[in-house]
């Protein structure tokens, strides 16, 4: 069976499925698209994504792009890691409920401010959004504190996806020094980190920087 590709770029959105498949444990193919020279944007890539973005996946010919709905398909697929709950069950709308929360609530402002700090060339920068991007990852903040109420983990007792996906945009928030404004985020952002898993991430993603 071929080995999964994963097209990615270091500590950037493709560090969730180098975290995904470092706990489910299989080998894979890191690729490295360099954004930084312009690699997303080459004629080749632009065939495995059509807008020269990371994460994209080739599982034997299947190309797939959007980090959740790969960290989702792999979850699926190796189901013995027990990190997606399975399809059609309540637990798994539990599970797609976070998905869109996390992408649509917390990531949204953040990455609005990432945007509007370095990311977009300066003619595109509006400071004047800043603000409220800033008082709106708060809020979501705020939220995802009461979601996590009693619970070490998203879903409850286990470690998931979810836990990935949200422990990686506390990691970027407190990169572009954005507060979370909660001691109970940071430490469980810190308790996610600490994961043998994570460890192998920091080293896969420095050889391949
Ligand atoms: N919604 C996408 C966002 C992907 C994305 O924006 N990736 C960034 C890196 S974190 C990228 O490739 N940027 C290069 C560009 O915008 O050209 C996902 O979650 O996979």
């Amino acid at each position: 069976m071929a080995m999964i590709k994963l097209y990615g770029y270091p500590r950037s959105r493709s560090t969730r499925i180098v975290w995904m498949l470092e706990e489910l444990g299989i080998d894979y193919e890191f690729i490295k698209i360099d954004l930084l020279a312009g690699g997303g944007q080459s004629q080749d890539y632009l065939k495995i994504h059509a807008d020269g973005k990371v994460p994209a996946i080739d599982d034997g010919g299947f190309v797939l792009t959007e980090s959740a709905a790969i960290m989702t398909y792999l979850g699926d697929k190796y189901p013995a890691a027990n990190m997606v709950p399975k399809p059609v069950t309540k637990a798994r709308a539990t599970y797609d409920e976070w998905c869109f929360f996390v992408l649509t609530e917390l990531e949204q402002p953040l990455w609005t401010v990432g945007k509007h700090t370095f990311v977009l060339p300066e003619d595109k920068r509006v400071p004047e959004i800043l603000q409220v991007a800033r008082w709106e990852f708060l809020k979501a903040c705020n939220v995802l504190e009461k979601k996590l109420v009693g619970k070490p983990f998203a879903l409850g007792d286990s470690f998931s996806a979810i836990d990935i996906l949200i422990a990686h945009t506390l990691r970027w928030a407190a990169a572009f020094k954005v507060p979370c404004g909660s001691e109970r985020l940071d430490s469980y952002r810190g308790d996610m980190i600490a994961r043998p898993a994570f460890e192998q991430v920091i080293k896969r993603e420095s050889t391949e920087s």
